[in-house]
């Protein structure tokens, strides 16, 4: 699979971008001319490790897809990055080349000379010269996305060409992608959902994807009413602001926006759970079922809601067809009671290759061939119900995984924090957000703020405590561990 790029339909848009619409052979040819520029004089780009900062755009396809048939590992890089944050992803895969386009060519620039990072526009790199392409075995590397975990730091997951793939085709498959179909794409595009749930996909099977830099709700409102796309994807955060919206304007502007909505053929919630209240809304404002399915970046997606049968509220289905899933008790049994618990494990070609450069983790998220998520769930009578997850220092807010311990490891350095916990506390919009207890040095005082002005660089904004509270003293166990549980309890 060099460039999963669907070739059924040379002359059907592939891409929309505002006015603009980019038939598959006119993205093909871009994705050629670029993936020739890149080459330059080698014949095969051997697994470099190219990242890029681009927005959601044509360009972002052109140089994906090009890193991708010219032989090279594609590092999507997040656009709303802290420089710091931006340095971690590139000197920990060893970047040397990283491409950009305005305005991010010139925020990156003083990034890149100091690492000795060959910075370069998608123009630049565009060649006339066309060249014969490597050939590419499936199991070559093709992709790093960054993902918060357990560990201070983010962590590199490398997909190959046969993952890509596999992710690819469970959901075309599953959900019955056609070039029929029509979906925007709001989602950043440093993500596995944004990438191949949405843009993947829609590639694939011929579809049309609407671009969208930015979350726009009006805009894709008055999108949905002209009928412009009969497939959406989204995180619950999405639905929540979609439904806020629709409860805030007058019966008559509303309703046509509820009938488009509920007219498209399928309406996805991912990368968080979706609560009950927010399913039980959208389909009493619009009628949708909306299905549920439940993934991670190192698995692409395991469990899904059925796209034909019965989508049930607050579960995420069963396992795709190719997707062995097994829930494992503590000490590594298989679970084999019903309506116990366990540890979601899973074995499929969609599972990631490794962690880059990082064989230790790499090696302990395995065992014995099953990669282990950290979720917990149970299967009610036949479907899989997340509880939770292994680890309270993991944040899920608005789709994006946090991880307190980075976000504490960053706020330490303020000259007025002495100690401090990050936890995720339940709100309504973001499913979690970030709060911190924080004990203040001698005589310091601290706001919201002067923390987020502080921060800037630092930390990408959303990562930033939404809630703040100051006490004199952590509550701390035996062994001297925070015991972040009892804090919840202070929000
Ligand atoms: C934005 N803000 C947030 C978040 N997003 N705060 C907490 N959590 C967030 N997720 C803050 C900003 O820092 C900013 O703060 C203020 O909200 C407004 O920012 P803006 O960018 O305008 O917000 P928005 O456009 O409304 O963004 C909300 C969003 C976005 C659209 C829900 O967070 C988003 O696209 N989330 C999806 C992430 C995603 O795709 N995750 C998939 C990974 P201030 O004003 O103070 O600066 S999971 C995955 O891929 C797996 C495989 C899976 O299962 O899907
Ligand atoms: P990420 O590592 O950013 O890909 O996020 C993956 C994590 O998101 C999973 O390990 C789950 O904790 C969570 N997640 C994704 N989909 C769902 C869902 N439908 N319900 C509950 N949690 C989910």
């Amino acid at each position: 699979m060099h460039s999963p790029l669907s070739r059924s339909n040379p002359d059907k848009p592939a891409l929309v971008d505002g006015h603009d619409q980019y038939t598959y052979s006119q993205v093909d040819l871009e994705v050629q001319r670029f993936a020739s520029g890149i080459l330059a004089n080698a014949e095969d780009l051997n697994e470099e490790r190219i990242a890029f900062l681009i927005p959601a755009s044509p360009e972002y396809v052109t140089v994906m897809h090009g890193i991708w048939r010219a032989g090279g590992i594609a590092i999507p890089l997040n656009t709303a990055s802290a420089e710091a944050e931006l340095e971690h992803c590139l000197t920990s895969t060893s970047v040397k080349r990283l491409v950009a386009v305005a305005p991010f060519l010139e925020r990156i620039r003083p990034l890149c000379d100091k690492l000795a990072i060959v910075l370069s526009s998608v123009a630049e790199l565009l060649s006339d010269n066309l060249k014969p392409m490597p050939e590419l075995s499936a199991d070559r590397r093709a992709l790093i996305i960054f993902t918060s975990g357990t560990t201070s730091l983010p962590k590199g997951v490398v997909t190959t060409h046969k993952n890509i793939k596999a992710q690819i085709t469970t959901l075309v498959d599953a959900w019955a992608w056609s070039e029929n179909d029509a979906i925007p794409l709001f989602l950043p595009l440093h993500h596995v959902h944004g990438i191949i749930n949405v843009l993947s996909c829609a590639l694939w099977a011929g579809a049309t994807v609407h671009l969208m830099q930015k979350l726009d709700i009006e805009k894709l409102c008055a999108e949905a009413v002209k009928g412009t796309y009969n497939l959406f994807m989204a995180v619950p955060t999405i639905y929540v602001k979609l439904i806020d919206h629709l409860e805030s304007l007058d019966a008559a502007t509303a309703q046509p926006i509820k009938a488009a909505f509920g007219a498209m053929r399928l309406n996805v919630s991912g990368s968080a759970a979706c609560p009950v209240a927010i399913f039980e809304a959208w389909q009493q404002l619009t009628g949708q079922v909306l299905l549920e399915r439940y993934g991670m970046t190192e698995i692409g997606m395991a469990l899904s809601n059925p796209y034909v049968g019965e989508r049930r509220a607050g579960y995420v289905g069963q396992p795709f067809p190719g997707v062995t899933v097994q829930l494992f008790s503590e000490d590594h049994q298989p679970v084999t009671e019903a309506s116990a618990s366990g540890e979601i494990r899973i074995k499929s070609d969609t599972v990631f290759l490794e962690y880059w450069n990082n064989p230790k983790a790499t090696m302990d998220s395995f065992r014995d061939g099953w990669f282990c998520t950290g979720d917990i769930a149970v299967i009610e009578e036949g479907y899989f119900r997340i509880m939770g997850r292994s680890s309270i220092d993991i944040i899920k807010s608005g789709g994006y995984k946090l991880s307190a311990l980075e976000i504490e490891g960053k706020l330490l350095a303020h000259p007025a924090i002495a100690e401090i916990a990050v936890l995720g506390v339940e709100d309504r919009t973001w499913g979690e957000s970030v709060a911190a207890v924080v004990v203040l040095r001698e005589g310091q005082t601290l706001d919201i703020d002067t923390l987020k002005t502080w921060c800037e660089g630092k930390l990408s904004s959303y990562k930033l405590p939404k809630k703040l509270v100051i006490i004199p003293e952590l509550p701390r166990n035996a062994m001297g561990k925070v015991v972040k549980p009892k804090l919840k309890a202070l929000f």
